[in-house]
């Protein structure tokens, strides 16, 4: 009896003591890049939390981006295949209206090729970014195409923490950081080219460059 009652405690400490290894594991796998081509990066660390409706926990398996609207061929794309698709690494800083910013390395998908395998219509001149926390925000479509705008799912080479926008925050470069909507569930081709988000509609410009 008292050895029985040893051994599973002996097997129980073996237990626990492999998880916490398995997490330091993860943890040596996910460390951020502090600098890229010479150049100082920020932290994740660094940039402010203000969401509108605090951080949105995206459930992996029931994710779906849906790109519709101005389309010929409408798709729900889950997170799996996205990640199949090619990545571009980008050096961007963030700047916030309120004033601080942060410098870090972006990488993620092109929107541009997303367009071609929806097939947008000729009438589209606006693309409308939605998520779940009731955000939204929008961009010309030819500054997308231009500027081969991304959607990130990865920042300082780890996987975008649920704070930074997982799955997916879209990486407006040029544009303050009203523009660089979180958690983005749901795209929308349209005509509408006075479409204003969630700030935008509160008085901020609706171009939001930086220069
Ligand atoms: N869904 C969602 N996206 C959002 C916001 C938000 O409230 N909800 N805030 C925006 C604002 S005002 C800024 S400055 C940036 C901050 O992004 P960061 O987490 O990369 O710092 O997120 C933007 N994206
Ligand atoms: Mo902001």
């Amino acid at each position: 009896m008292k050895t029985k009652t040893v051994t599973l405690f002996l097997v129980l400490i073996l237990v626990f003591t492999f998880q916490i290894n398995i997490y330091a594991q993860e943890e040596v796998n996910e460390i951020e890049i502090n600098e890229y081509g010479g150049e100082k990066l920020g932290s994740i660390k660094d940039f402010r939390e203000n969401s509108i409706k605090g951080i949105q926990k995206v459930d992996v398996e029931e994710y779906r981006l849906v790109v519709e609207g101005l389309v010929e061929n409408r798709q729900e794309y889950k997170y799996s295949g996205l990640q199949e698709k090619e990545h571009i690494k980008k050096l961007i800083t963030l700047n916030c209206v309120t004033g601080w910013s942060v410098k870090a390395l972006w990488e993620g998908i092109s929107l541009t090729e997303i367009f071609k395998e929806v097939e947008v219509k000729d009438e589209a001149n606006t693309v409308i970014f939605y998520s779940p926390d009731g955000y939204s925000t929008s961009l010309p479509l030819s500054f997308i195409k231009e500027n081969n705008i991304i959607l990130a799912d990865k920042v300082n080479d780890v996987q975008l923490p649920p704070r930074q926008g997982f799955p997916f925050q879209l990486v407006a470069e040029q544009k303050y950081g009203y523009k660089w909507i979180r958690w983005v569930n749901r795209i929308e081709l349209s005509s509408d080219s006075e479409y204003r988000g969630y700030w935008e509609s509160r008085g901020y410009s609706n171009s939001a460059n930086l220069y």
